[in-house]
């Protein structure tokens, strides 16, 4: 059975819903923090749990019979920068608990997400190759760096079979992102169909990592089943789909919605941004376990206007 803590997220509930899919309602346990979107409380069991208190994991993963955990629970770059010790404490403690019941033999499996905020300032931007120099300057960044060494030690040291990907900037319209950077890319599809303009808090030219949240689902699910041995990398895997600027996403809107209009107003966030790369190569990720994404810059914008008019009924 799979547990997924952290569930309603904006990776979390789509990840949620597509292993429901894959292998039962029943066999997937939802839990975070808060309940979730309607369609994600009702696909299936869904339990209150804080992701930093061990005692409500462990039970979870006792009571249910759990075999495999999703750690999808965290503070973000943005937030994380407002709220520094909670959102060390939060990404760390609750990793450090999985890993432990991993070690503990009562899991046999982890997923845990990393990002491209591991890169930093002094990190080659573009490209950015799997193996480089890192010296990530937010603390959500701080957090995924350290979290990759100690998946990689606790693989190692007491062979814990956990898997992770560098998420780049995910966007999707089932559920708004939460404190992210990247946010603006998902922000934007909601305000062109509602008010036709939009002001990114990102610069004209800000050119960063992206991918549609179904090729990340997919890379998810495909990573977590490819067998063990093929696994090389245990810190986290570079992943990439796109990377584009919001001048050259609204150019995207602007062929499904002539009349939209963008404008700038960079806030803090323009820092964040500027410190992490504007490609990634993940000529590993695609060479150890498969990896090749489907979406490109047109099919998403297409498939992210529909989904929002579909759900939010714009
Ligand atoms: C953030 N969406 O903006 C997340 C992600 C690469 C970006 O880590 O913090």
């Amino acid at each position: 059975k799979i547990l997924i803590i952290g569930a309603c997220g904006q990776i979390g509930t789509e990840l949620t819903l597509a292993l429901r899919q894959k292998v039962g309602n029943n066999n997937v346990i939802a839990s975070d923090i808060r309940e979730g979107n309607e369609e994600l409380m009702a696909s299936g069991p869904f339990e209150i749990a804080d992701a930093t208190n061990f005692e409500q994991i462990q039970d979870l993963v006792m009571h249910h019979e759990i075999d495999e955990v999703y750690l999808m629970a965290a503070m973000l770059s943005a937030t994380a920068e407002k709220f520094p010790m909670k959102g060390w404490a939060l990404n760390m403690n609750s990793l450090f608990h999985v890993l432990n019941l991993a070690k503990d033999k009562k899991i046999s499996k982890v997923f845990w997400p990393s990002s491209i905020a591991v890169f930093g300032p002094t990190t080659p931007k573009h490209d950015t190759p799997q193996t480089t120099i890192m010296e990530p300057t937010t603390v959500y960044g701080i957090s995924k760096q350290a979290g990759e060494r100690w998946c990689e030690y606790y693989h190692r040291k007491f062979g814990v079979d956990v898997r992770s990907i560098r998420y780049p900037g995910l966007i999707s319209y089932k559920t708004l992102p939460g404190g992210g950077t990247t946010d603006y890319a998902v922000e934007i599809y909601h305000e062109a169909l509602k008010n036709g303009k939009y002001t990114s808090f990102l610069s004209k030219e800000t050119e960063l990592p992206m991918m549609f949240m179904d090729d990340a689902i997919r890379a998810t699910i495909s990573l977590m089943e490819a067998p063990a041995e093929n696994v090389k990398v245990r810190s986290s895997y570079n992943l990439s789909a796109l990377n584009f600027t919001p001048d050259t996403l609204a150019e995207a809107i602007k062929k499904e919605i002539p009349e939209f209009e963008i404008s700038y107003n960079p806030d803090f966030r323009q820092a964040i941004a500027d410190s992490w790369p504007s490609s990634i190569d993940d000529s590993r990720a695609r060479e150890d376990w498969g990896w090749k994404h489907e979406f490109d810059l047109q099919k998403m914008t297409t498939r992210m206007l529909d989904g929002i008019r579909e759900v939010h009924q714009v």
